[in-house]
């Protein structure tokens, strides 16, 4: 049988990773981008171990032309785009960046995608952050929940959403959003806040710092595991129709629980060792996130495998490993 062609963009983060050996773990031919960096070092390093049914070009969602050359080129069965400025307080900082990628790099990809693939599925990596201070009666987001972002990320995501949409039905292309909420692994970025809090409690209890530092406590998040959700994003794309999807785990638990389980975890005490600093607060919070995913679990048999618990169990474990190991400089 043909193998199928997937392309992925954003490849060499947390979900590239995960998505392309659960795709070559399917017997996928991957090609992937990632965007020229004046450090080379750093950027494979999630990904390098993989196979030779992967492939890494360079490309970047803002050179349009050049997309739909590597399209054109590829003629993938199925688009996974995953690049983004990801990161919900930096997007303040950077906002205009923000949006030139996470927006129109959508606008930039979609175009070339109608162009040069129009027979490939499209997945658009869409988030909890859309929905901002909205929250349904029940107490739950779900993909009819109207949408009010609070901050440059989430308006840049709500711009994509609403362009996925629209090219779906103006071109009856195959295209979808997968609505994520949080998902973390061992191989987050350390400064989202569940890898910064294993991370640094982990060196605490082996004398390496004294202090784990963050911003605000009280923001609740439906936090799941980024191995299950990229199973959601394949399942998305061999279902018979476009649509969109939440992706969640019905949980909320607020930063201070978090930090409570890792804490107690690593017998560690709060009062000795947690500080609060105003500067990871955001001028805007997203307080509250619980997820209810009842369609993709339904329809798609969908289902979470990892618990808040074994997830945040198999970072503490992975760090304690890696700095005992490790000297503590050696870091990535
Ligand atoms: O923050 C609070 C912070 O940066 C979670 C991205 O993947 O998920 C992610 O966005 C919460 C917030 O993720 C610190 O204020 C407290 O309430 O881990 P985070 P996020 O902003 O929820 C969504 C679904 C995405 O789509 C995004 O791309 O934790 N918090 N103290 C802190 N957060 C950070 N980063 N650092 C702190 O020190």
């Amino acid at each position: 049988m043909k193998k199928k062609i997937a392309f992925i963009t954003g490849i060499a983060g947390q979900d590239g990773s995960f998505l392309t050996e659960l795709l070559l773990k399917k017997n996928y031919k991957v090609y992937g981008i990632i965007r020229r960096n004046s450090v080379v070092e750093h950027q494979r390093n999630r990904i390098e171990h993989l196979s030779k049914n992967l492939e890494l070009l360079y490309g970047d969602l803002l050179n349009e032309s050049s997309l739909a050359q590597l399209l054109r080129k590829i003629k993938p069965n199925e688009i996974y785009n995953l690049a983004a400025q990801s990161h919900v307080r930096i997007s303040f900082d950077i906002p205009e960046f923000t949006a030139k990628t996470n927006a129109l790099g959508v606008l930039n990809i979609l175009q070339a995608y109608k162009n040069e693939a129009p027979s490939a599925k499209f997945y658009q990596a869409s988030s909890s952050e859309m929905f901002g201070r909205s929250v349904d009666k029940d107490g739950y987001q779900r993909e009819t929940t109207p949408m009010e972002p609070t901050s440059p990320y989430g308006c840049s995501k709500v711009f994509a959403y609403n362009l996925v949409k629209h090219f779906r039905f103006a071109y009856k292309l195959f295209a979808c959003n997968g609505i994520l909420f949080n998902h973390e692994s061992t191989r987050r970025g350390s400064n989202f806040v569940t890898n910064k809090v294993v991370k640094n409690s982990v060196k605490i209890a082996l004398g390496f710092q004294k202090y784990l530092e963050v911003g605000n406590i009280h923001a609740y998040r439906d936090w799941g595991h980024a191995k299950d959700y990229v199973k959601a994003m394949h399942k998305i794309l061999n279902y018979k129709k476009p649509d969109d999807w939440v992706v969640a785990t019905g949980q909320t638990r607020s930063v201070g629980q978090m930090i409570d389980y890792v804490f107690n975890r690593l017998n560690l005490n709060k009062k000795k060792h947690l500080r609060i600093n105003k500067k990871f607060f955001r001028p805007e919070e997203l307080k509250y996130l619980k997820g209810d995913s009842r369609k993709i679990r339904k329809t798609l048999k969908w289902k979470p495998e990892y618990s808040f618990e074994n997830m945040l169990d198999e970072m503490i474990d992975f760090w304690m490993d890696f700095y005992k190991k490790n000297n503590r400089s050696k870091e990535f």
